[in-house]
């Protein structure tokens, strides 16, 4: 008898373990750091301001791309929720070809995310899109060289159903 209950104690105690670990995850489809939009992770760097080059090299270094989101709305709304008031170079450029504006991606940036009178080129050029979480829209064209706040991409992963507990 006293072996039975050690036995169910066991099998108790693995089965807990195994749907914590399990459920952790589970719920990790991001990489550290990162968090989820739908089918994509985004990471803001609050500290590190780095031109539009060199944050986008960061984040290929990464394993990802400059913030390209398939909602811009609806990452300014995560972002302002996350860090209130801020601006951040995103994945957009038109440095190939003026007013032609790309994600990284190479999809094309919807017209309806500039804020009024942007993109305006201003100032001797500007090439690359700035994320506003104040701005209504949110994108506004940027000199590239200005050092800024960042947003980091990548694909969310598919959940690990699998888990090993030896
Ligand atoms: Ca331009
Ligand atoms: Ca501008």
């Amino acid at each position: 008898m006293y072996q039975f209950y050690n036995c169910l104690l066991f099998a108790l105690f693995v089965t807990v373990v195994f749907d914590a670990v399990t459920a952790q995850i589970q719920d990790r489809q991001c990489p550290y750091g990162y968090f989820q939009l739908d089918s994509q992770c985004f990471k803001a760097e609050m500290s590190d301001h780095r031109t539009w080059y060199q944050a986008k090299r960061l984040c290929e270094d990464d394993d990802g791309i400059l913030a390209s989101p398939t909602d811009v709305f609806k990452l300014k709304e995560e972002l302002k929720t996350r860090y209130g008031d801020a601006t951040f170079w995103v994945g957009g450029t038109d440095e190939d070809e003026e007013g032609d504006w790309l994600w990284a991606t190479g999809d094309r940036i919807d017209s309806k995310y500039w804020m009024a009178m942007q993109p305006n080129n201003c100032c001797g050029g500007e090439n690359c899109a700035l994320l506003g979480t104040a701005w209504t829209p949110p994108l506004n064209d940027n000199h590239c060289l200005n050092k800024r706040k960042f947003i980091c991409q990548v694909r969310a992963l598919p959940p690990t159903r699998y888990v090993s507990l030896v």
